[in-house]
């Protein structure tokens, strides 16, 4: 049996165009890397920056990323692309072109003798009610309608522009040394394994490489990002380790 890799937040498009292409030259440098024993990979949200597809035009950018990922799907490795809070306008091209299986929310999924809770990790637990309106929002079938309306060269530029400053706010916000005990995944994740048998929760958005237990039976796994920690996880033989990419 093969290994299972899961990664995250690669937020491809931001700060400039340079940066994020070296970026991107990284992360397939990487997938060729792991290419040869890689059964099943996981892209756990937040891949790009920002995301829309209109129906016959979509962002020209990330080629790299998006040939490497189709050459590998067409090699008959399975890709799962999971929204995150910066890219779920994604419509069929993702699927159709590239071959990836979008997932919309959380996936339940067992392998060999794990049972995995796998999200991108945002809006999972109580409170941040303004995000979770705006995220609701952001994927009705109507707020949508109307972002195709637009130009793409002005709904792209809005799009940009908007993640940007969400993105600013968000790590703000967000600070990376509070305590476990009130990280969000983690008050989550601890109610949530008493009632279901989940041996680990894996998530991405906060940023923040976690290896942490759940009661006695489980973990929570965060898989960092790759702005500037490089950090993924894999699974084989029912245990999960974290690792950090040197290229
Ligand atoms: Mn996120």
């Amino acid at each position: 049996m093969g290994k299972n890799y899961f990664a995250s937040d690669f937020h491809l498009g931001v700060p400039s165009y340079e940066e994020s292409l070296a970026r991107e030259k990284r992360i397939v440098k990487w997938l060729s890397e792991i290419e040869s024993d890689c059964e099943t990979l996981f892209l756990m949200g937040d891949v790009f920056d920002f995301w829309y597809e209109y129906t016959t035009v979509v962002p020209k950018y990330y080629t790299r990323l998006l040939g490497k990922l189709a050459s590998m799907t067409d090699g008959g490795i399975k890709i799962y692309f999971f929204k995150g809070n910066h890219d779920m306008w994604t419509f069929d091209y993702l699927q159709k072109e590239i071959g990836l299986v979008v997932v919309d929310e959380e996936l339940l999924v067992t392998i060999g003798n794990s049972n995995l809770y796998l999200h991108h990790g945002d809006a999972l637990w109580k409170g941040e009610a303004s995000y979770k309106f705006i995220r609701k929002l952001f994927r009705s079938s109507w707020a949508i309608w109307l972002f195709h309306r637009l130009h793409p060269n002005f709904g792209i530029g809005l799009g940009k522009y908007l993640s940007i400053s969400s993105r600013k706010k968000n790590s703000a916000k967000d600070q990376l040394d509070i305590p476990l005990e009130k990280e969000y995944q983690y008050q989550f994740a601890m109610d949530h394994s008493t009632k279901n048998d989940v041996d680990y929760y894996i998530f991405g958005h906060r940023h923040k490489p976690m290896d942490v237990p759940i009661g006695d039976n489980a973990r929570l796994i965060n898989l960092g990002d790759w702005i500037t920690k490089n950090t993924y996880a894999v699974l084989e033989d029912n245990n999960v380790t974290l690792h950090t990419y040197n290229d």
